[in-house]
């Protein structure tokens, strides 16, 4: 049995649609979709903390963290629950999003669902940039774009 979450992410110039899907109740979560209205490059991608939209991106909070960790790349073992790492938009400024990550999930203590997808208007440096942010944020700049993570129809 899968269980299947949507994220319509909306911003001034970046717009998308992100889809997940979880199979079981630990599996991996499939994460596709596309975004577009981007600068060409890497863009941070991420899971914040609240579902709360109510000041814009901003009053989702920081990136999801239940355990007090650093920030990190998703495939490092510190990292927040959070961290799905950058997508790639194209010279037409459009991501194509094709992720399976291990961490988050749709259900118990790291699930997404109610909480806010946001993506930055810069390249996350997984944690390893040396800037003063890099251990929190990654340092990927201004939230471009965001949604509330909801419960599809399965
Ligand atoms: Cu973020
Ligand atoms: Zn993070």
């Amino acid at each position: 049995m899968a269980t299947k979450a949507v994220c319509v992410l909306l911003g001034e110039t970046v717009k998308g649609t992100v889809y997940f899907e979880q199979t079981g109740s630990d599996g991996a979560v499939k994460v596709t979709g596309e975004i577009t209205g981007l600068a060409k490059g890497n863009h941070g991608f991420h899971v914040h903390e609240f579902g709360d939209n109510t000041n814009g991106c901003m009053s989702a909070g920081a990136h999801f963290n239940p355990h007090g960790k650093e920030h990190g790349g998703p495939e490092d073992s510190t990292r927040h629950v959070g961290d799905l790492g950058n997508v790639q938009a194209n010279d037409d400024g459009v991501a194509k999003v094709n992720i399976s990550d291990k961490i988050i999930s749709l259900h118990g203590e790291h699930n997404i669902i109610g909480r806010t997808l946001v993506i930055h208007a810069d390249v996350d440096d997984l944690g390893k940039g040396g800037h003063e942010l890099s251990k929190t944020t990654g340092n990927a700049g201004a939230r471009v774009a965001c949604g509330v993570i909801g419960i599809t129809k399965a």
